[in-house]
């Protein structure tokens, strides 16, 4: 068995969802922040056997989308009255952030 933790965009939560429940693959939610935006974002764990992880990280491809962002960089520590222009800088985030681990279910309580 696998655990596939998803971090991924909040707008790509209720498609990719609906995809996993047509196809009976259990998911659970957790509402996650990114530490680097400090943006709201979601984190799904999926506990899958092995032979079905390609499908979900198909599903996730086809669900989860490159999206560009612009981030204030913060200005240098000024005096007081200095003001210091800032210049956004382009990032991109997603489609998503997928860890694979191993997993091991002993039962269910
Ligand atoms: P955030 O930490 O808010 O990062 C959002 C996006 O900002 C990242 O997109 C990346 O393009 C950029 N970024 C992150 N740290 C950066 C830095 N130090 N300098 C410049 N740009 C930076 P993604 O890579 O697609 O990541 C989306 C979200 O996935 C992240 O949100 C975070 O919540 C999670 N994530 C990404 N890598 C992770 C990791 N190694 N461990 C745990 N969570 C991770």
């Amino acid at each position: 068995m696998k655990l596939l933790i998803a971090v991924i965009q909040r707008q790509d939560e209720a498609a990719l969802t609906r995809a996993l429940a047509a196809r009976r693959i259990g998911v659970t939610r957790v509402s996650s922040q990114g530490g680097f935006l400090r943006e709201g974002n979601v984190t799904l764990f999926i506990v899958i056997p092995d032979h079905r992880v390609d499908e979900v990280m198909s599903l996730i491809r086809e669900h989860c989308h490159t999206r560009t962002r612009y981030v204030a960089p913060l200005p240098p520590v000024a005096e007081s009255g200095e003001f210091y222009p800032s210049t956004p800088i382009e990032v991109q985030v997603g489609g998503a952030t997928v860890f694979v681990l191993d997993a091991e279910v002993l039962g269910r309580a």
